[in-house]
């Protein structure tokens, strides 16, 4: 597998290798379920309604080309390069959060295709979080290595994110890595699990950031040193990567020489069963995991802004 940066470094080819596909296993739920266990993850091929993530991509897209940062016809995703949302839709996080409700995206991430997926991952009714995060990455940009529980540990025993393609992203253009086997780390997962379950706020603000200090040395040395590698795949439209809380993982640079933008979404689902009252996650208005609900995602800063600004 060619074509892996991170942090700006040529990933080696002994540290990046492929996620284990899980398609065939839909036939039998079972086997899903053996799966997820084995992995922390499963990869789901051309599992979405093709035309609906094609209707989410435009509509996205448009949305960001009405202020200027995306070229026609938006749903080839390159960028201008620069951006008049500031000027345009001034207040960020409610601009952020119109296009995160946007419905052809909702249908995607809210409609009954995946919601059976998750379901018979969960051997029951699952349902997602309102909250959620859309993610347009231009070049540059990279999601550091965390585990999402102590982010998105509410009242559920269990949740699971679903990261959804919105489009062909090929490694060059930083997609989904997860961490092999970090799912069993338990030296680490431990910690986050006691913090993020002690009814301590200040503990869980803690839990929140030593989940993502863990690969704080960087990413490549991090892999090295736990003698694991970084999954991906070259992602085609339609495909899905449903994983645990406590599977760490994070993205590739986006370095297309194209200049196109990345485009992904990711939800959590939890049990139907569970409460779904946590005002972090759920209801009309939902605060996310810092308080600041849309406004405090990286995406909700206007496309091209600097890196190091937008982490
Ligand atoms: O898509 C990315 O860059 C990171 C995704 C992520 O952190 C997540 O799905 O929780």
């Amino acid at each position: 597998m060619l074509d892996g940066i991170s942090q700006q470094r040529p990933v080696p080819d002994e540290l990046l290798g492929p996620l284990a596909e899980a398609t065939s296993c839909l036939i039998n739920p079972e086997t899903l379920r053996r799966s997820f266990a084995e992995h922390g993850y499963v990869l789901l091929r051309d599992v979405l309604p093709r035309d609906e993530v094609l209707a989410a991509r435009s509509e996205v897209f448009s949305r960001l080309a009405e202020v200027g940062e995306i070229q026609q016809p938006v749903e080839a995703g390159l960028s201008t390069g620069t951006s008049h949302r500031r000027e345009l839709a001034p207040d960020l996080g409610a601009f952020w959060k119109s296009v995160s409700e946007s419905p052809a995206l909702r249908r995607v991430t809210h409609g009954p295709r995946l919601r059976e997926l998750v379901g018979l991952l969960f051997d029951a009714p699952a349902r997602p979080h309102d909250y959620l995060f859309l993610r347009p990455a231009p070049v540059g940009n990279a999601t550091n290595l965390h585990y999402d529980y102590p982010f998105f540990a509410g009242g559920a025993s269990q949740i699971v994110t679903c990261w959804l393609a919105l489009g062909e992203i090929p490694v060059c253009d930083g997609p989904l890595v997860v961490v092999e086997h970090s799912h069993r780390f338990e030296d680490l997962i431990g910690p986050i699990r006691s913090a993020a379950l002690s009814s301590d706020p200040e503990a869980f603000g803690v839990a929140q950031e030593a989940a993502y200090q863990l690969s704080a040395a960087g990413t490549l040395e991090f892999a090295r040193s736990r003698q694991t590698r970084l999954l991906t795949t070259h992602f085609q439209l339609g495909d899905a990567v449903i994983f645990s809380g406590f599977t760490m993982h994070g993205s590739l640079d986006n370095h297309s020489p194209l200049a196109r933008v990345r485009l992904s979404v990711d939800v959590r689902y939890q049990r139907a069963v569970e409460p779904a009252d946590d005002p972090r996650f759920f209801g009309p208005h939902p605060l996310g995991a810092k308080g600041a609900s849309y406004g405090e995602q990286k995406a909700a800063q206007p496309l091209g802004t600097p890196w190091a600004v937008r982490q």
